[in-house]
């Protein structure tokens, strides 16, 4: 498999953890954002709407969208599960995850930042006040889904990491680069600490990856 990824890009963080989580080796093909290479003609035949991640099979299937990769993986690699046995349990799951994924993830990314940039001239403190907005908005709404349902365990649904954790992880690491405190958001905050105590969550850390450049890599 040939996995397309950017250090920085949440939803490449999200396939990085379901990857390790089944033990799939991958061939990582870096392509990086901050010099337009997904707008490069090599990765647009890869995936036409020039977003990653992305996924090659060795048979040349390609797949696109992280949630959908991650799904994939689960109905072909299906242990360890990332998903519930049971319907409600599966429903739960996904709509904790698509709180982020479609939710919370999409204000912050690129283009979308680049819009702000150049059409309408939102200056940078304007453009971090942005982020932050949705970055809370996105974690308070998960705080209260977890805090209040019974089906919260050590992880996001009970005891075992789940494609909600998955991407809790990728979002509380973005609010950890935005420097937001996550106190106020308890349950969202020790979720977060027990699953990047996993190898699987921690070596997928966008800081931890090849392609990191040096000055963001933490010291000692
Ligand atoms: N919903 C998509 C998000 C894809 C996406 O926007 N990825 C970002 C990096 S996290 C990207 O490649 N952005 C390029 C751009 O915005 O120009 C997924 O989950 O895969």
């Amino acid at each position: 498999m040939k996995f397309f990824s950017f250090w920085r890009s949440q939803a490449s963080f999200r396939v990085r953890i379901a990857l390790n989580l089944k033990k799939l080796p991958a061939e990582v093909v870096f392509v990086d954002l901050d010099a337009d290479a997904h707008h490069a003609d090599e990765f647009r035949r890869v995936n036409p709407q020039m977003a990653l991640p992305a996924l090659v099979e060795d048979d040349g299937t390609t797949l696109f969208q992280s949630l959908a990769i991650i799904e994939y993986l689960e109905e072909t690699h299906p242990t360890p599960p990332l998903l519930p046995a049971d319907p409600h349990g599966r429903a739960r799951v996904r709509g904790l995850a698509l709180i982020v994924a479609c939710e919370g993830h999409p204000p912050l990314v690129p283009r979308i930042r680049r819009y702000l940039d150049r059409e309408l001239n939102l200056r940078d403190t304007q453009q971090t006040a942005w982020r932050r907005h949705w970055t809370v908005e996105t974690l308070a709404a998960l705080e209260r889904h977890l805090a209040r349902d019974k089906e919260t365990g050590r992880f996001c649904h009970g005891d075992q990491p789940t494609l909600a954790d998955i991407c809790l992880a990728g979002h509380a690491t973005v609010a950890d680069m935005l420097q937001i405190d996550l106190k106020p958001w308890p349950t969202v905050k020790r979720i977060f600490e027990t699953a990047m105590a996993m190898p699987e969550f921690a070596k997928a850390h966008p800081l931890a990856q090849p392609d990191t450049p040096e000055a963001m890599r933490p010291k000692g």
